[in-house]
C-alpha cells in the first residue's frame, strides 16, 4: 500500500511490475507484502523485531532490530517465518525453524492507509511455552483482519525462551522479553499499516494466555497495550525461579556439558539441546501421552487436559484478582463443539469425542469457516458457526477498539456478586457463567501447592 507519495519507490516498484502496492516502511525496513486469496486483506510476513537471538544473545534479552540496508531495499515479506526451536509435539509448529526466528507477521485491510487509526490484534500461540509458530496455518490472519490489523509474534520457547539459572547469571522468561520487544515494534509501527497503537488487544491461548496474563499485570504495559484477551490459561499458578531452578539443574545435567557453564550451553546446538530437553519429559506425561499416541499428541494433549482444574478455576482466580484491583473485566464460557477440524492432523471422526476442547475456540476467534483443517482441508463451518465466527471475531475487534467485548446489554461485564458473562453455544447469550465448583478446585489446588512446596 501506501508507498505512491515518493516516486522513487513508485519507480522501482513499476519496475518489479506490481500494479498495486502493498510496500510498508518500517524501522526494520521496507517491505512488499502479498495478498490473501481469498479475502480483501494483505499479509507481511517475516519481519524482524528484534536481532537473531544466537551467539552471545542466546539466553539473553533480546536487541532491538537494527536495520543497515538502504531506505529503498524492499524486502520481499511473502516468506514464512520459520518458528523459533520446537521443545515439544504437542501444538507444536511443523514447518521449518530456526533459532534465528525474531519475526512477526502482520496482516490489515486491503483498503486501510496509515490515517486509517484500525484497532490492533496481536496474537500469542499457544504450545506450553515449548512449541508452536507463527506460520501454523491455523493462526491464519486472512480472515480476521478484514475490520482490524492482527499481528503474530514469534517467540523463543523451552530452554531458549526460559532458562533460568542464577548461579549462571540467568534469570529466564527470555520469551516473554521477545513478546514485549514484539509489543514494542507494535508501538513505534503499527500505525503504519494503518493501525492505532493506542487500540492495541494482546490476545492469547493456553501458554500464550498465561504469557499475556503476565504481560498485562506488569507495570509497563499500559503504554503498550489497551487490553488483553485470555484463552485458556490465564491465572494459572507460575513456576518461581526456584522452581525452575530444580528443572534446570537437571537438564544441565543431562547437556553432559564437562563444565557446567554459559560457554558450554551457548556452543551446543539446538539439536543437544532438544535431545537434552527430552530426557528431562516427566514419567507421568510420558505415560499419559503414550497411552494415547496414536491419536497424535496435539489431540492426546487436548483430550487429556481436564478442563475445570486447568482452565476454568484458574480464569476464576483471574477475574477475582482482576475484580480485587478494579480492572473491568468479562468472562465467557466456549461450549460449541465444532463441525470441522482445525488442526492439521485432527480427523473429523475425532469430534464428538474431543466436544468444546481446549484449542476449539481458535477458529471462531480467527474467523476462520472454510479449507478445513488448514492449511488445504475440505470442510466448511455450518452457516450458524459462521456467524459464530463473525460475533467472536468482531467481540475480539471490540475489545481492541474499545476496550469491551461488547455493548453491556450484549454481554455483561464480571462481578463476583452476579458472575455474569456469555456462553458461546449455537449462539452467543448473556449467561451466568458458574464458577461455584472452584471453591472445591481452589482447595485442591492449595493443598497441591503445599504439597509440592513441602515436598
Ligand atoms: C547488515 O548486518 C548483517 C548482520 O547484522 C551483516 O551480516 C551484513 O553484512 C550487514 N550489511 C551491511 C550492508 O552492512
Ligand atoms: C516474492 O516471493 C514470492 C515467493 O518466492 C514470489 O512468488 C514473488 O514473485 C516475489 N515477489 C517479488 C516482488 O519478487
Ligand atoms: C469475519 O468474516 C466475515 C465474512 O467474511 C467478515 O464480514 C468479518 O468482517 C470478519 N471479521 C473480522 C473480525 O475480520
Ligand atoms: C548425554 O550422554 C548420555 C549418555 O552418553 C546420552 O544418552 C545423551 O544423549 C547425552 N545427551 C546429550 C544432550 O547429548
Ligand atoms: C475431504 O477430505 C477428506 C480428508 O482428506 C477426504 O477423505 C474426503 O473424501 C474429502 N471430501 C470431499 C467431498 O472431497
Ligand atoms: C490403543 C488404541 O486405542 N488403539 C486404537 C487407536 O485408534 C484406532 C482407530 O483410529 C483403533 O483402531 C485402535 O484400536
Amino acid at each position: 500500500m501506501y508507498l505512491r507519495s515518493t516516486t522513487a519507490a513508485a519507480g522501482l516498484l513499476a519496475f518489479v511490475g506490481f500494479a498495486e502496492s502493498t510496500v510498508v516502511h518500517t524501522q526494520s525496513g521496507a517491505f512488499e507484502g502479498g495478498k490473501c486469496s481469498s479475502t480483501d486483506v494483505n499479509y507481511y510476513f517475516s519481519i524482524p523485531y528484534a536481532e537473531p537471538p544466537v551467539g552471545e544473545l542466546r539466553f539473553a534479552p533480546p536487541k532491538p532490530y537494527h536495520r543497515n540496508s538502504s531506505y529503498h531495499v524492499v524486502t520481499n515479506a511473502t516468506t514464512p517465518a520459520p518458528s523459533c526451536i520446537q521443545f515439544s509435539e504437542a501444538f507444536g509448529e511443523l514447518g521449518t525453524s530456526s533459532e534465528d526466528c525474531l519475526f512477526l507477521n502482520v496482516w490489515v485491510p486491503a483498503s486501510a492507509a496509515p490515517h486509517s487509526k484500525l484497532p490492533v490484534k496481536a496474537w500469542l500461540y499457544g504450545g506450553s511455552n515449548e512449541g508452536g509458530g507463527v506460520s501454523d496455518p491455523t493462526y491464519d490472519g486472512c480472515f480476521s483482519a478484514l475490520d482490524s490489523v492482527v499481528v503474530s509474534i514469534n517467540y523463543r520457547l523451552g530452554p531458549l525462551g526460559f532458562l533460568a539459572l542464577e548461579d549462571l547469571g540467568l534469570t529466564g522468561n527470555y520469551g516473554l522479553m521477545d513478546q514485549l520487544l514484539g509489543l514494542h515494534w507494535v508501538q513505534e509501527n503499527i500505525a503504519k499499516f494503518g493501525g492505532d497503537p493506542e487500540k492495541v488487544l494482546l490476545f492469547g491461548q493456553s501458554a500464550g494466555a498465561a504469557d499475556a496474563f503476565a504481560i498485562a499485570t506488569l507495570p509497563e504495559s499500559p503504554r503498550l497495550i489497551r487490553a488483553a484477551a485470555l484463552e485458556s490459561g490465564a491465572g494459572r499458578d507460575l513456576a518461581t525461579i526456584a522452581d525452575a531452578k530444580v528443572w534446570y539443574s537437571e537438564f544441565l545435567s543431562a547437556m553432559n556439558c564437562s563444565t557446567p557453564d554459559l560457554s558450554c550451553l551457548r556452543a551446543a546446538s539446538p539439536r543437544t539441546l532438544q535431545i537434552a530437553a527430552s530426557a528431562m519429559k516427566a514419567p507421568a506425561v510420558v505415560a499419559v501421552n503414550s497411552a494415547l499416541a496414536n491419536n497424535g499428541s496435539t489431540v492426546a494433549a487436548m483430550a487429556t487436559i481436564v478442563t475445570e482444574v486447568s482452565y476454568e478455576c484458574p480464569a476464576y482466580r483471574a477475574l477475582r484478582r482482576a475484580e480485587a484491583n478494579g480492572v473491568p473485566v468479562w468472562t465467557y464460557r466456549f461450549a460449541h463443539q465444532p463441525t470441522c477440524a482445525w488442526y492439521f492432523g485432527i480427523e473429523q471422526t475425532w469430534l464428538p469425542a474431543l466436544g468444546a476442547t481446549h484449542t476449539s475456540e481458535i477458529p471462531f476467534v480467527f474467523n476462520f469457516t472454510s479449507g478445513m483443517p488448514p492449511p488445504s482441508g475440505n470442510c466448511t463451518f455450518t452457516a450458524a458457526e459462521q456467524a459464530l465466527s463473525h460475533t467472536m471475531s468482531r467481540a475480539w475487534t471490540d475489545m481492541a477498539a474499545f476496550g469491551r467485548p461488547a455493548e453491556q446489554s450484549v454481554w455483561p461485564s464480571w462481578t463476583s456478586v452476579d458472575s455474569k458473562g456469555v456462553v458461546f453455544e449455537d449462539a452467543m447469550n448473556a449467561a451466568v457463567v458458574d464458577y461455584t465448583s472452584c471453591s472445591f478446585w481452589d482447595d485442591v489446588n492449595e493443598e497441591l501447592n503445599e504439597y509440592w512446596r513441602t515436598r
